[in-house]
């Protein structure tokens, strides 16, 4: 089967555009001309279709990036020789469908007539699209308008874009409405020229009056619409749940949302087919402000059920905006998928928790010996044994001898657990995930070793299903392997404590006549302090660092 590069074929006269979303993922099959990634200039956003069919196996670019003709976007591995076909050659651009985007970036054609100082503002060249629909009109009559300033959005299949005006002046009248048709050359407003005269606008780019010159439109334009009039009231926000589809609206409701830190997926449309309008992000803001709803980062930040509901927002100060190409060159890559789904669980539980973490100290020196002397006795049976498998059992005998470690919070009531499944965390080339050992209790050290060996495998392989990942009981993070002394571990919310191991050293310890070498192993245990006091705490860590200084008491 081969494999091929999809590439950004023509865009037009765009030098390059952002990727604003991504519409599909590894593994997914695509037909030819379905979408793969939208992109965005000032002026219009458009999806940009596959020239292959088959399975993307693939993904070659990230919401952030810029891309121009020639791109690199997905590499497909085609479905049999007729969809390779249409397929590009790797060095070549891929061939513009019928149906792929080609925004207004032609030059626009200057007023078509003039009568009596008014100017007729026509479609410009649009591309390769026939006629195109008017999704928004954004100006009325009475505005004053700048050359340049989008007039109104239209939509095809594929891209919307604005359509400037080619003259300063005042609207004096509207020639089309929402859900006309228009193509090149359709008269859409007449505006009477500012100053009187029937000049033509980019002073500086267009040449003459000459009716039929064309007004260059620009890649830069005004970021919001000017449609909404301060009297309308706004309408009440109706969040909706995000769907994972592109939410529906044009390049200028896009830029303003984003101005303002607007989620426009959890904005609902009130246009026409639910497009998304100027009016809806300002209602949308206003609701939040006044505390009527709550976006669905507000509601995951906000204390969770455990904590008894409700809970107010955190009020923070929006995230700093910075634009860090001002400082030196910068690359953007988004964050993988594990890394979204963990970074919303560690934000929740470290905002959501009170976390208190407690330092203690193992000595391992006589633990570690054994389990070198274990591995040595074993080594044919190829089952290596790491100090994690002997913590794990320590976890078991601390959590029967503190119960309320083995619990989790439901609202005002303690659920307190009789199994013991103890989670580990487990570094992956694509972030952070828990495996859990079911029934820990049950197994030996021989086993909980090969169960690990074989979850952590699958975790590294991406193969973890969420069966392997839930129902823990209480986790360990062991950086042991790599590195460091102590560190503040995120508990693993509904469980309420967690342990955190660093790298074992031989530290100097004086045994009451003198200094002895002795391995010492950094322990770092974060508590729940709704659940757990200080008190208990020390306890539980001094409990468990005598286990494994002293794993005979294990069985006491
Ligand atoms: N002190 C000193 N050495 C240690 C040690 C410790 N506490 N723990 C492990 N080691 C040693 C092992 O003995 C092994 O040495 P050899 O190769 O000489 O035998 C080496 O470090 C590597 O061990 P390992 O990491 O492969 O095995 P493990 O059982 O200790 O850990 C696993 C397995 C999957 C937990 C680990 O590979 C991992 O992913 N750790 C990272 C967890 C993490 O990211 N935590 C942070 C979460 S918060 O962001």
């Amino acid at each position: 089967m081969a494999l091929v590069e999809v590439k950004v074929p023509d865009i037009g006269d765009f030098d390059e555009v952002g990727v604003i979303e991504v519409l599909v993922k590894v593994g997914d099959t695509v037909k030819v001309e379905q979408s793969l990634v939208t992109v965005e200039s000032d002026k219009a956003s458009m999806e940009i279709p596959s020239s292959a069919a088959g399975v993307v196996k693939e993904i070659k670019v990230a919401v952030g990036d810029k891309v121009k003709e020639g791109s690199l976007l997905v590499l497909v591995e085609a479905e049999g020789a007729a969809a390779a076909a249409p397929a590009p050659a790797a060095a070549a651009p891929a061939p513009v469908a019928a149906a792929a985007p080609a925004p207004a970036a032609e030059p626009a054609p200057a007023p078509a007539a003039a009568a009596g100082g008014s100017v007729t503002v026509v479609v410009p060249d649009i591309g390769d699209f026939d006629e195109v629909a008017v999704i928004e009109v954004l100006v009325k009559v009475g505005d004053t308008v700048k050359v340049e300033q989008s007039l109104i959005t239209v939509e095809s299949d594929k891209a919307s874009m604005e359509i400037p005006s080619s003259t300063a002046g005042v609207v004096e009248e509207l020639l089309v409405k929402l859900g006309d048709k228009v193509a090149k050359g359709t008269a859409l407003a007449r505006v009477k020229a500012a100053g009187g005269a029937a000049a033509p606008a980019p002073a500086a780019a267009a040449p003459a009056a000459a009716p039929a010159a064309p007004a260059p439109v620009q890649a830069t334009a005004p970021a919001a619409s000017p449609a909404a009039s301060p009297a309308v009231a706004l309408p009440a926000h109706q969040p909706t749940a995000p769907t994972g589809q592109l939410p529906h609206a044009s390049p200028s409701i896009r830029k303003f949302a984003r101005e303002l830190g607007v989620p426009l997926a959890e904005v609902k449309g009130s246009g026409p087919k639910g497009r998304i309008t100027e009016l809806d992000v300002q209602g949308f803001v206003k609701s939040v402000m006044a505390g009527a709803v709550q976006t669905v980062a507000q509601k995951a930040a906000a204390p969770a059920a455990a904590a008894g509901g409700g809970g107010a927002g955190l009020n923070l100060l929006a995230w700093p905006k910075v634009d860090f190409e001002k400082f030196g060159p910068v690359e953007r890559k988004e964050l993988s998928r594990i890394k979204k789904i963990s970074g919303a669980n560690l934000h929740r539980n470290w905002v959501v928790i009170p976390h208190v973490t407690n330092h203690d100290d193992a000595d391992i020196t006589e633990l570690e010996a054994f389990r070198v002397q274990l591995n040595k006795e074993n080594e044919k049976a190829g089952i290596k044994v790491t100090m994690l498998a002997f913590m794990i059992k320590a976890a078991v005998a601390a959590l029967k001898k503190f119960p309320e470690f083995n619990a989790s919070l439901d609202g005002d009531t303690l659920v307190l657990k009789n199994y013991f499944h103890i989670g580990f965390a487990a570094d992956t080339p694509n972030g952070l995930v828990v495996p859990v050992i079911k029934d820990a209790d049950k197994k030996g050290i021989f086993q909980i070793s090969q169960e690990m060996s074989d979850l952590a495998k699958k975790a590294r392989d991406g193969k973890l299903g969420p069966a392997d990942m839930s129902g823990g009981c209480f986790s360990i993070s062991s950086l042991g392997g790599i590195g460091g002394k102590y560190f503040t571990p995120i508990i693993n919310a509904p469980e309420v404590a967690i342990m955190g191991v660093c790298k074992s050293s031989t530290e100097p310890v004086w045994d009451g006549k003198q200094f002895v070498p002795r391995l010492i192993l950094p322990l770092s245990l974060s508590w729940d302090h709704r659940v757990i006091d200080g008190a208990a705490a020390a306890r539980f860590n001094v409990y468990f660092a005598s286990l494994l200084s002293d794993f005979r008491r294990i069985a006491l």
